[in-house]
């Protein structure tokens, strides 16, 4: 497909942005490439997308994908209350935010628990390398205990395990993959832009320059050598064949309301049902308990009821509501009296 035009006659190369200016190597810069494979396969306009990040390098890397579409960079911390304001003002919108595990789980954790308590429409992705890596490679609150920094210093604190946290939180779409898995990613981005609420992907995307020595956890071969899948995923787009025959009772499909198909594979020898977030707390701490990078979709709602839903918006996004229509003064008035 990579060539061809997709069903709203773009071409891939439409959905790249400006050139990135991260470390060679970077896994962000992986992370990229997947964004904009999918965005691409699932035929978004991307006139329509507002991108989010906060601060970290990857936080810059919005710039770097959809080069066509809208961008909001805020300080450090606060993608989610941006992403909740743009999405209360333009809910025709569709929103993905890049976020670093400095920039989510420390000084934006406040503001993480209470959008996904919300349930904002938004694709949330958090770049987790272990470290801040603009500010040069110290310990973030996502790094596991143990693990060795490039100043030869031990990790003495607990990480924070952003899917559990997600799950914990109310998160109606919880996943964690690798930034160099590309057969896992893009099924997951394509299930992401279909989602009806949050979708967490946390990404493990090890940091070149600062975290990939020995003794790192999150080094690129420690990643790979700890990274165990929950399930193989397949994303088939609407009108698409399925090409690859599974073996009957290996296979669970599941179809969504454009035509598309999710197709599941399972791997572990424990069970594991995505509709079910009991058993997702469970897989993420034996997984956590066995030192496991276990990566897949964990969890997903796909009954969940966006914001603008539990809310009753009108369909018509109020940054559309021209003058013409806006209550008189004295209608506001009688309504504000309401609440004297
Ligand atoms: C209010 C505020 N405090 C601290 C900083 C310094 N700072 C910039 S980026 C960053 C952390 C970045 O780490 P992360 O979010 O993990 O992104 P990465 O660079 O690792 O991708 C910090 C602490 C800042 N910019 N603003
Ligand atoms: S410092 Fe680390 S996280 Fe930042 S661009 Fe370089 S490799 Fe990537
Ligand atoms: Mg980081």
């Amino acid at each position: 497909m990579s060539g061809e035009t997709n069903r709203v006659g773009l071409n891939k190369t439409d959905y790249v942005g400006a050139k990135s200016t991260l470390c060679v190597g970077c896994g962000h810069d992986s992370i990229t490439s997947h964004i904009i494979t999918a965005f691409y396969q699932s035929s978004v306009d991307p006139y329509k997308v507002s991108k989010l990040s906060g601060i970290g390098c990857s936080s810059k890397t919005p710039a770097y994908f959809l080069g066509r579409s809208h961008g909001f960079n805020s300080i450090h911390g606060r993608m989610a209350p941006v992403a909740t304001g743009v999405h209360l003002a333009n809910s025709s919108q569709q929103l993905i935010g890049v976020s670093g595990d400095g920039d989510t789980a420390s000084i934006g954790l406040g503001s993480f628990a209470h959008m996904l308590r919300r349930n904002i429409p938004m694709i949330y992705i958090v770049e987790n390398n272990g470290v801040y890596g603009l500010t040069k490679g110290q310990f973030s609150a996502t790094a596991e205990s143990g693990s060795k920094a490039k100043s030869g210093l031990i990790n003495s604190f607990q990480g924070i395990d952003l899917c559990t946290l997600a799950l914990e939180m109310g998160c109606t779409f919880v996943a964690r993959s690798f930034s160099g898995d590309a057969k896992q990613m893009v099924p997951l981005l394509n299930l992401a832009i279909r989602h009806r609420g949050t979708a967490f992907i946390d990404v493990i995307s090890p940091c070149v320059t600062f975290a990939n020595h020995e003794g790192s956890t999150r080094s690129f071969d420690a990643v790979k050598s700890h990274n165990v899948h929950l399930q193989e995923l397949g994303f088939v787009q609407p009108q698409q064949e399925i090409k690859v025959q599974y073996e009957e009772g290996t296979t669970q499909q599941v179809e969504l309301h454009d035509g598309s198909r999710l197709i599941l594979r399972k791997l572990l020898s424990a069970e594991h049902d995505i509709a079910n977030r009991d058993l997702a707390f469970a897989r993420l701490n034996e997984a956590r308990n066995k030192g496991e990078f276990l990566t897949g979709l964990f969890y997903w709602d796909k009954d969940s009821r966006p914001l603008g839903e539990q809310l009753a918006l009108p369909a018509r996004p109020l940054s559309a509501v021209g003058e013409e229509s806006r209550p008189s003064r004295e209608a506001l008035g009688k309504i504000l009296s309401r609440f004297e």
